[in-house]
């Protein structure tokens, strides 16, 4: 059986930063493949993830929990005949609920050896009431509190509390008896998604899921801005921070005015990262913004 790990968590709560930073270094010398669904048109992740995997299956547009279930499943067959890799990783989008994904992945042979899901304590507080999220604690078996190097000390083992308690509720049980199908949650505090290696030594198998839990509605939209001219840093920044407050991301790949290469831009409940440059970029230019 291809052993699997679901990375999953609310918009810009550090997936892609975990397994470029964390999953990559934990796997080297192993043949890794990356599924990436993301909302937006045009894939901001695949291009940071292709960066540092060599196979990287990106399904943009859609939820693989939802729209794109049969396309997933598609990609699974595809990325394995195609590379017959050692260990899979799934970067899920941060609208999506990891159940259906999980069923999929055990129904096409899939060992599911964890779900991880990443909570931004700098914004939980701001999104811990959406359902998506909550679904996203419960269907997880490893939760990463994820930008401790920005968060107040004393909020984390709040947070910490809150999570435990979205857990207990939201969690896969059995429909016949009512039982908990997982029973143990193991919590990491990080920074920059930087997990020890024991995660992915298959210490936190999940169960088998024999059938769909529960699944809320989904009520995400996306808008995709083209960009055919460079922008000024300081217009874009102060352009992202006066968006509205139900833009809760945005991100892109952007030319700068005064700046020789692409970058791509990261911004998250009004907060907007450096950006980082993609040399070999050579696509189209565009911001999409993703809101509730
Ligand atoms: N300060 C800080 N920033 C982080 C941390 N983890 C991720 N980020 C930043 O948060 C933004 C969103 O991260 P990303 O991995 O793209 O989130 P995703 O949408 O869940 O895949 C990026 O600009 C990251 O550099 C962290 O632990 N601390
Ligand atoms: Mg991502």
């Amino acid at each position: 059986m291809l052993p699997s790990f679901v990375v999953t968590g609310f918009l810009g709560s550090g997936k892609t930063t975990l397994l470029v930073n964390s999953a990559r270094e934990h796997f080297s010398g192993k043949r890794v493949a990356v599924i990436v669904n993301e909302l937006g048109e045009v894939g901001v992740d695949g291009k940071i993830l292709k960066n540092a995997y060599s196979e990287v299956l990106e399904l943009p547009e859609g939820c693989i929990c939802c729209s794109l279930h049969a396309e997933f499943e598609k990609a699974i067959t595809e990325i394995r005949e195609k590379y017959d890799p050692e260990v899979l990783l799934v970067e899920t989008s941060g609208g999506a609920v990891p159940f259906p994904v999980i069923l999929s992945l055990q129904a096409l042979g899939c060992l599911v050896e964890s779900v991880i899901c990443l909570v931004d304590c700098v914004n939980f507080d701001r999104y811990k009431e959406d359902n998506t999220a909550k679904y996203q604690i419960g269907g997880s078996n490893v939760v990463v509190l994820n930008k401790t190097d920005l968060a107040k000390p004393e909020d984390l083992d709040r947070i910490e509390k809150d999570v435990l308690e979205i857990w207990k509720l939201y969690r896969p049980v059995n429909t016949f008896t009512g039982e908990p199908i997982y029973t143990k949650l193991k919590i990491y505090r990080t920074s920059y998604g930087r997990l020890p290696k024991e995660v992915f030594e298959g210490v936190y198998t999940l169960p088998e899921l024999k059938a769909l839990p529960q699944h809320p509605q989904h009520s995400h939209w996306q808008k995709v801005i083209n960009l055919l001219e460079p922008l000024d840093y300081e217009d874009l920044e102060k352009n992202l921070k006066n968006l509205p407050e139900k833009v809760i991301r945005a991100k892109g790949i952007v030319r700068l005015k005064h700046h020789p290469y692409p970058v791509a831009v990261n911004y998250t409940f009004g907060y907007m990262d450096i950006p980082i440059e993609i040399r070999d970029y050579d696509g189209p230019y565009f911001l999409v913004l993703i809101g509730n």
